[in-house]
C-alpha cells in the first residue's frame, strides 16, 4: 500500500498533470469537466497519488463510491480472481453465481424483513429508470413525483428528475413527461423554521400531490434519504416515515434513491435505517462495488416481479467482475464494521467543523450524518445568502494544498466531505488543518 502521507512534490497541478490536462482538451469533449486535473497513478487508504509524485488526502472517494478504499485487498483478490475465470458472458444469456449473492445480499441487508428482490444494472441513473420503470408497471399508473434540489442522474429521465439546471438539464430538453417536483422539507432554509420544517413540509408535498397530481395517478415518489448532489440536505426528523405512510396510504410507490448514502456511509447500512424507514424500492449503485460499475434496484417482491420476463435487463448489467467486487466489499463492509467506522468518522468531522463554525460566522451550517458531513457557506448568516465564490475559493485552497475536497448544492457553497471509510484519523485531522487554513485564507 502507499505510504499513508501527503507529499506536495510539486505544485497543484505539477507539470506532468498539465501536460495531460492540454492532452485532454485536444481529445476529450469538454462538456467532461474534472474538478481537480491532478492525473492519478495510485490510490489506496485515504490518499491518491498522481504523476508528478503529490500524495493528496481523499475527502472524496471519487463520488462517495470508494467507500472500501482504493487497492482494499478483498476487492483487488477477488476480481483479479475472477477476470482470470471470465469477464463476460451476459447473466441473460448464460447466467453466473456472483450475481446471484449480490442480489442475496442487497435482499437480506436493505431495510425491511419482507420478501425482496432486486435486478442489477451499471450506473445509478439506470438503477433510477429501472425503479420508475418497475413502479409505474406494477401500479399501471404513470406520475412520478420528485423534490428540489433532488439528484437522480444525467440520462433522459432521470435528468427530468433531477432538479439543477446549471450543468445537469441547461439546453438538454425536452424532458420525459410525467414528473413533478414538490418542495423539499431544508430544515435550514425552511421559512417556518427548522421546528415546523417536518410537518410543514408533509403537508405541502402530500397537498400537493393530491391537489396537482392526484395519489390515484401516481406511480412512485423518488426522494433520496439525505440528499446529495443538492446540498447534503439532512430532513427532519419524521419527514421521511411520513411520507412513507402516506406513499403506503395510498397505493405509491416509495423509492429511496440511496445511490450516494447507502452502504454504510452515513453509519447505517442504508441512511433509510436512521429512522427505520421501509422503502418499497431502494436504489443502489457507487460504495456497492468498490470502484467498480455496479448499481441495484431492490425491494418488495409482488413489485419486482410484477413485470414480465425479459422487460428488465442490459447486456452489462450485474457484470462478474463488478459482482465479484461487490461481494467483496460487503464482506469487507460486515468484518470491518465500516457502518461502526463511518460514525466514528462523523464523529472527528462533526467535532472539527463545529469548531470551525465557531470561528466563522460564515458557516451557516454544519450537517450530515456519518462519512457524509457538509458544510454550507452564506456570506452573513441573517441573510442566508449562498457564499458560492467563498467554496470555489476554500475547494481551490484545499486542492493547492494536496486535498481532494468536493462542492455540491442547487447553490454551488456547500463543502462536502466524503472520505474513504479505509482513511486514518491522522489523515482525517490533517485534511481538516488544511480546511481551517484554507478557509482562514480565503477569508482573509
Ligand atoms: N442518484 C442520489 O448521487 C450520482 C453525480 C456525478 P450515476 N451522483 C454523482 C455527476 O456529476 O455526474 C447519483 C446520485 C444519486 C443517482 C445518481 C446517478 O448515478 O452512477 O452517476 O449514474
Amino acid at each position: 500500500m502507499i505510504e499513508q502521507q501527503r507529499i506536495l512534490a510539486t505544485a497543484i497541478p505539477g507539470p506532468r498533470s498539465q501536460e495531460l490536462q492540454a492532452r485532454k482538451s485536444a481529445a476529450v469533449a469538454s462538456g467532461v469537466g474534472t474538478g481537480l486535473p491532478v492525473y492519478v497513478t495510485e490510490g489506496a487508504g485515504g490518499i491518491i497519488r498522481d504523476v508528478d509524485g503529490n500524495q493528496l488526502i481523499d475527502l472524496g472517494s471519487g463520488i462517495a463510491v470508494t467507500t472500501v478504499g482504493n487497492g482494499n485487498q478483498r476487492v483487488v483478490d477477488a476480481v483479479t480472481e475472477q477476470i482470470a475465470r471470465f469477464t463476460h458472458t451476459c447473466f441473460m444469456v448464460t447466467p453466473y453465481e456472483p450475481y446471484l449473492g449480490v442480489c442475496e445480499k442487497l435482499n437480506q441487508l436493505t431495510p425491511g424483513d419482507h420478501e425482496k428482490r432486486s435486478a442489477l444494472f451499471n450506473s445509478g441513473a439506470e438503477a433510477v429508470e429501472n425503479a420508475v420503470k418497475i413502479a409505474r408497471h406494477a401500479t399501471g399508473r404513470q406520475a412520478v413525483v420528485v423534490f428540489e434540489h433532488g439528484y437522480h442522474g444525467r440520462t433522459n429521465l432521470t435528468m427530468g428528475m433531477t432538479a439543477k439546471n446549471m450543468p445537469y438539464k441547461h439546453r438538454f430538453g425536452p424532458f420525459a413527461p410525467e414528473v413533478y417536483r414538490v418542495p423539499m422539507a431544508y430544515p435550514y432554509r425552511w421559512a417556518g423554521g427548522p421546528e415546523r420544517c417536518a410537518e410543514e413540509a408533509l403537508r405541502t408535498v402530500t397537498d400537493m400531490i393530491h391537489a396537482q397530481v392526484g395519489e390515484e395517478n401516481t406511480a412512485a415518489v423518488v426522494i433520496e434519504p439525505i440528499q446529495g448532489e443538492g446540498g447534503f440536505i439532512v430532513p427532519p426528523e419524521g419527514f421521511l416515515p411520513g411520507l412513507a405512510e402516506y406513499c403506503r396510504e395510498h397505493g405509491i410507490v416509495f423509492v429511496a434513491d440511496e445511490v450516494q448514502s447507502g452502504f454504510c456511509r452515513t453509519g447505517d447500512w442504508f441512511a433509510s435505517d436512521h429512522e427505520g424507514v421501509v422503502p418499497d424500492l431502494i436504489t443502489t449503485a457507487k460504495g456497492i462495488a468498490g470502484g467498480m460499475p455496479l448499481a441495484g434496484v431492490t425491494g418488495r417482491a409482488d413489485l419486482m416481479d410484477a413485470v414480465h420476463g425479459g422487460g428488465l435487463g442490459g447486456t452489462y448489467g450485474g457484470n462478474p467482475v463488478a459482482c465479484a467486487a461487490a461481494l467483496a466489499s460487503i464482506e469487507s463492509m460486515e468484518v470491518d464494521d465500516l457502518a461502526g467506522r463511518a460514525r466514528s468518522i462523523g464523529k472527528i468531522l462533526g467535532d472539527r467543523l463545529g469548531s470551525l463554525a465557531e470561528k466563522h460566522p460564515e458557516i451557516g451550517e454544519v450537517r450530515g450524518r456519518g462519512a457524509m458531513m457538509a458544510m454550507e457557506l452564506v456570506t452573513d448568516p441573517a441573510t442566508k445568502e449562498p457564499a458560492a465564490a467563498l467554496a470555489g475559493a476554500v475547494n481551490k485552497g484545499c486542492h493547492e494544498r494536496g486535498v481532494v475536497t468536493l462542492t455540491c448544492g442547487t447553490y454551488g457553497n456547500v463543502f462536502r466531505f466524503l472520505p474513504p471509510l479505509s482513511i486514518g484519523d491522522d489523515l482525517l485531522h490533517e485534511a481538516m488543518d488544511v480546511l481551517e487554513e484554507s478557509m482562514g485564507a480565503a477569508l482573509a
